[in-house]
C-alpha cells in the first residue's frame, strides 16, 4: 500500500508550489535539478510528519536510544530508498510520468552523499537504515564534511581526485538546527580551582573554540512511519564576524575563526584501512564527539532522570577506533560538569560504551602521539592518563611481575595513546564483523585483552540492507521474488528467501533468473557504454571486483589472470573460449602510490586487450571511473562472479561479498571475512574458493613469509605474465612504469617480498577462474548456483545484525510510531 498522503493530486501541487517558491518556475520551466529539489521537499514535507510523530513516540515510551558515533556515514542518495521505505516508489514515479517527468532521471540528479570511504561507512548507513525499519529509536553522529570523498576521473590511465561539492546545489534532506549548537575547546592551560560549593573545578584558559551546529538527514524506516536521525556537526567560528569593525586586531581574530571552524569540516580523510595521524583528524574526531556528547547529555537530562540511569536510557556505539576519544570526553562530562566521583563516572560511562572493530591491519591501528593529543585536548589527555594508570595498576596485580604484558596492553605507551586499548578498557562490549575476523582478535591481535576480559568480546557478523540493495538496486529480480514467493514479506525478513531453493530446479524459473540476470548486464553495459566508452557485450560473463584498491584486496592477483587470460587466448586462436567481460571498480587513496599504480595497470591492460583485434573481443577489460553507492547499486545486479579474493585474514568482512551474493552473483573467493559465512550459507559447491587459509598465511607471516622466487622459477605461464609487467607490453614499450608491482612481486625491497600472497595463490585461483567458466557453460547448473546464491542470502540482511546488537549488546527495545 502506498502512502496515501502521496495522492497524485495533491503530489502534483506539491511540486508545482514547491518550484515556483524556490525557483519562481513552473514544470515546463524547470531544469531537471530543479525539478529534483521540488519533488524532494515535496517527499521530505511527509517525512516531516513521520519525524515528529517518532520524536514524540520515543519521549513518550522512553525507550533506550542507540546512538552510533562514526566518522562515516555513506549514505548514498536518499529520494528513491525514501520512496521504497515509504512504499511510494511505483506510485510516485507513475504519477511523475504523467507529469512528464522521469524519476529515474530525477534520482540521478541528486548528489550521492559520499561521507565516507567504503565499507565502514557503508555499513554505518545500513545500521541505521535497519535500526528505524525494525522499530528501535537511534541516532547517528557524524560530521557534515564540505567535500566528502573525492570523485575520481580516470585520465591517461590514471586516477585523478577532483573535490566532490556535494553542497553546492543545496541538499533537500537535510535540516539545520542552530537551536542545539555546541560549543566545542582546543587546546590551551588548565588548571582547577575550588567553585563557590567548594568543588573541584577545571578552568580551561586560552583555548580555541569553534561552534559545532547540527544538520539532520531523516532516515526512513520500511513501512513502519519511523523516521529516525542522522546527525552531522558542521562547524562555524563562535566570534560574529563583524564586517563594521575597524579594529584589525579584531578582524584578524574573526578571519583566524572562521579558518580554525572552516577547516575542521573541510574534507574527509580519503583513506581507508590506514590512518595518516594527522593533527586536523584528531580535530575533527574530538569535534564531532564533544559535540554529541554534550547533546545526548542535554537531551537526557532534559527528562530529569538521575545521571546514574544514563545506562538505561543510552548506549554509545563506537564505529572503529575513531571516535574512541568519546570515552575520555564522557569522563570529562561526568566529572567536570556532573560533579560526579572517579569511581561514579567510571560506572556509568563504562556501562554506555561499546566498541566495533573493522580492522587488524596494523597500519589502520590508531595511534596518537601524546604531545599532539596533550596539547590539543590537555583535560581530555589527564583523564586518559588516570585510565591508563588505574588500568595497568589492575594488569599489575592480576599478572604480577609481567611487565611485557603491561608493556603490551598499556594504554599510553612509546609515547603514544593508543587508541584501541582505551576503547577496549572502557568498552562493555567489543565485537569483531565477522566470525574469522572475530576469532582472530581473540587469539591474535587482542589476545592479552581476551585473556583478561573474555566476557566483553563478542562476534557481529556484518550485513547489508536488502531495501537498498535487492528492492532498490534490482527492481526485476525484487518483483519476481515477490510473485514467486506470494508476498513481499521479504523486505523486513530476508530469511523468507529460503523459499526460493524450492525453485532452483525449476526450468522455468530458471530461465526467468537468468533473463533478470540478463537485463541487469544490459543496464550496466549501456552504462559502461555512456560513462566509460566501452561496448560490452551482455551475453558475455560478468566477472566484477568491486572496492576500495588496496593491496590485501588484491585486485592484482586479478589482472594478472586478465594477463594470463590474454597470452593463453593469443597462444591458442582456434581455442573457444568463453566470452568474458572483466569489471573493476576502485578508488584509490590520494597518497597511495602503489594502489595508483594499479589502477594503472589495470587501465592499460584494457587499453591493450580491449584494442586487440586477433582475440577478437573474447575478453574485455572495463575499468569503472567513480565507483561509488549510486553505480554500486547497478553494478552488483550485473555480476555473474562476484571477486572477494583478498589476502585470508586481511578481510576483516567485506559488505560488497553480501550485496553481490543476494543479487545471485557467484562468489570466487578465498576463505576470509565473510566468505567463510557465505559459503557455509551457500554450500561450496555454489562458490568457487581458493588460496591459503588465513591459518596459513598466518603461520607464513610469524615465520619471515615465503620465497616468491621458487614460484616465480617453477610456473613458466606466471613467469610470462610477471616479465611482462617490465618488458613494455603494457606499457608502450616503457620497461619501468610497472616497475615496482614487479619489484613488489619479487624483492623485499620495501618491506616483505609479496606480503600479500599473490604468487602463491596464483595456481589456485587460476583453477578457480577455469572451475568457475566450466560451469558457466550450462547454462541451467549456472542458472541453479545463482539462485541459490539469492535464496541462501538471508542471514546477510543487517536486519538480522541489528538484532544480534540488541540482543548482546545494547538492549535497547522498539517503539511503535503511528502515521498519520
Ligand atoms: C572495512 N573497513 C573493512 N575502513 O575493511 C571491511 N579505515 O572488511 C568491513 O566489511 C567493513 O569495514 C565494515 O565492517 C573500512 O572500511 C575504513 O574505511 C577506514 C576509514 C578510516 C580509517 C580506517
Amino acid at each position: 500500500m502506498f502512502d496515501k498522503r502521496l495522492d497524485k493530486k495533491k503530489f502534483k501541487e506539491e511540486v508545482e508550489s514547491n518550484l515556483k517558491l524556490l525557483y519562481r518556475h513552473t514544470i515546463a520551466e524547470a531544469s531537471q535539478q530543479e525539478l529534483f529539489q521540488a519533488v524532494s521537499y515535496a517527499v521530505k514535507e511527509v517525512i516531516m510528519d513521520d519525524w515528529i510523530s517518532t520524536q514524540k513516540a520515543v519521549k513518550e515510551q522512553g525507550a533506550k536510544t542507540v546512538v552510533y558515533l562514526s566518522m562515516e556515514f555513506l549514505i548514498g542518495r536518499a529520494l528513491g530508498n525514501n520512496l521504497i521505505n515509504m512504499n511510494s516508489y511505483r506510485q510516485v514515479e507513475d504519477c511523475l510520468a504523467e507529469m512528464g517527468i522521469d524519476l529515474n532521471a530525477l534520482e540521478n540528479q541528486e548528489p550521492d552523499p559520499a561521507l565516507g570511504n567504503g565499507g565502514l561507512g557503508r555499513l554505518a548507513a545500513c545500521f541505521l537504515e535497519s535500526l528505524t525499519t525494525l522499530g528501535y529509536p537511534a541516532y547517528g553522529c557524524g560530521i557534515r564534511y564540505r567535500y566528502g570523498m573525492f570523485k575520481q576521473k580516470i585520465e591517461n590511465g590514471y586516477q585523478r581526485e577532483v573535490p566532490d561539492d556535494w553542497l553546492k546545489d543545496g541538499y533537500p534532506f537535510e535540516l539545520r538546527r542552530p537551536d542545539f549548537t555546541q560549543e566545542v575547546r582546543f587546546g590551551g592551560t588548565i588548571h582547577f580551582e575550588k567553585d563557590a560549593n567548594g568543588d573541584d573545578c577545571f578552568i580551561q584558559e586560552n583555548y580555541q573554540s569553534v561552534k559545532a551546529v547540527p544538520y539532520e538527514i531523516p532516515i526512513v524506516g520500511y513501512g513502519n512511519h519511523m523516521v529516525n536521525s542522522l546527525c552531522i556537526w558542521d562547524a562555524e567560528p563562535i566570534v560574529n564576524f563583524n564586517l563594521d569593525s575597524f579594529d584589525s586586531g579584531n578582524y584578524h581574530k574573526a578571519v583566524e575563526q572562521e579558518n580554525i571552524a572552516k577547516n575542521i569540516v573541510e574534507v574527509l580523510y580519503p583513506n581507508d584501512n590506514h590512518i595518516a595521524g594527522k593533527e586536523l583528524r584528531l580535530k575533527q574526531q574530538y569535534f564531532f564527539i564533544s559535540a554529541s556528547l554534550q547533546s545526548a547529555l542535554q537531551k537526557f537530562k532534559k527528562t530529569g532522570a538521575s545521571i546514574f540511569t544514563l545506562p538505561d536510557k543510552v548506549v554509545f556505539q563506537m564505529n572503529d577506533t575513531h571516535p574512541t576519544v568519546a570515552v575520555a570526553e564522557l569522563m570529562r562530562l561526568l566529572l567536570d560538569q556532573e560533579h560526579l566521583s572517579w569511581e561514579e563516572a567510571w560506572g556509568i560511562t563504562t556501562k554506555c560504551v561499546a566498541y566495533t572493530n573493522h580492522t587488524i591491519m596494523s597500519e589502520a591501528l590508531e595511534k596518537w602521539p601524546i604531545d599532539l593529543f596533550e596539547r590539543l585536548l590537555p583535560r581530555v589527555y589527564q583523564i586518559v592518563q588516570e585510565i591508563d594508570r588505574r588500568f595497568v595498576a589492575e594488569v599489575r596485580s592480576r599478572y604480577p611481575g609481567n611487565e611485557e604484558k603491561v608493556a603490551r596492553m598499556a594504554i599510553l605507551y612509546d609515547k603514544q595513546v593508543r587508541m584501541a586499548h582505551l576503547a577496549i578498557v572502557a568498552s562493555f562490549s567489543v565485537n569483531g564483523v565477522a566470525a574469522l575476523h572475530t576469532e582472530i582478535l581473540k587469539n591474535q591481535e587482542l589476545k592479552d585483552f581476551y585473556e583478561m576480559m573474555p566476557d566483553k568480546f563478542n562476534n557481529k557478523t556484518n550485513g547489508v540492507t536488502q531495501r537498498r540493495f535487492l528492492m532498490h538496486a534490482n527492481p526485476w529480480l525484487s518483483d519476481w521474488i515477490t510473485l514467486e514467493l506470494k508476498t513481499t514479506e521479504w523486505a523486513t525478513n530476508l530469511d523468507l528467501l529460503a523459499g526460493l531453493k524450492a525453485l532452483v530446479d525449476n526450468p522455468a524459473a530458471q530461465s526467468d533468473f537468468i533473463e533478470i540476470k540478463k537485463q541487469n548486464k544490459i543496464r550496466l553495459a549501456q552504462y559502461i557504454k555512456e560513462h566509460n566508452g566501452i561496448e560490452v557485450d551482455p551475453e558475455s560473463l560478468f566477472d566484477i571486483q568491486v572496492k576500495r584498491l588496496h593491496e590485501y584486496k588484491r585486485q592484482l592477483l586479478n589482472i594478472l589472470h586478465v594477463i594470463y587470460l590474454y597470452n593463453q587466448i593469443k597462444e591458442n586462436p582456434e581455442q573457444e573460449v568463453q566470452k568474458r567481460t572483466f569489471i573493476f571498480g576502485a578508488k584509490a587513496s590520494a597518497g597511495y602510490i602503489r594502489a595508483k599504480e594499479i589502477i594503472k595497470l589495470i587501465t592499460s591492460v584494457a587499453e591493450v586487450v580491449n584494442n586487440d583485434a586477433s582475440i577478437d573481443g573474447k575478453i574485455k577489460v572495463v575499468f569503472i571511473e567513480d565507483y561509488k553507492v549510486s553505480n554500486a547499486e547497478i553494478i552488483f545486479s550485473a555480476a555473474d562472479l562476484s571477486e572477494q579474493i583478498s589476502t585470508a585474514s586481511k578481510e576483516a568482512s567485506g559488505t560488497g561479498n553480501m550485496k553481490f551474493m543476494m543479487n545471485g552473483g557467484v562468489t570466487i573467493g578465498t576463505m576470509d571475512g565473510a566468505n567463510v559465512e557465505i559459503v557455509e550459507a551457500v554450500g561450496a559447491e555454489n562458490a568457487f574458493i581458493f588460496g591459503l587459509s588465513s591459518e596459513e598465511v598466518i603461520q607464513y607471516e610469524n615465520h619471515g613469509g615465503y620465497n616468491p622466487q621458487d614460484i616465480y622459477n617453477s610456473d613458466p605461464k606466471l613467469r610470462q605474465v610477471i616479465d611482462q609487467l617490465v618488458d613494455g607490453t603494457f606499457a608502450g614499450g616503457d620497461r619501468e612504469m610497472f616497475r615496482n608491482i614487479y619489484d613488489s612481486l619479487l624483492t623485499n625491497k620495501s618491506g616483505r617480498a609479496d606480503q600479500y600472497f599473490i604468487l602463491k595463490d596464483f595456481d589456485s585461483y587460476r583453477q578457480a577462474q577455469a572451475a568457475a567458466v566450466a560451469a558457466y557453460k550450462d547454462k541451467s547448473a549456472w542458472a541453479r548456483m545463482a539462485m541459490m546464491n539469492t535464496a541462501c542470502s538471508g542471514k546477510f540482511s543487517s536486519d538480522r545484525t541489528i538484532e544480534e546488537y540488541v540482543r548482546d549488546i545494547w538492549h535497547s527495545q522498539k517503539i511503535q510510531v503511528e502515521g498519520k
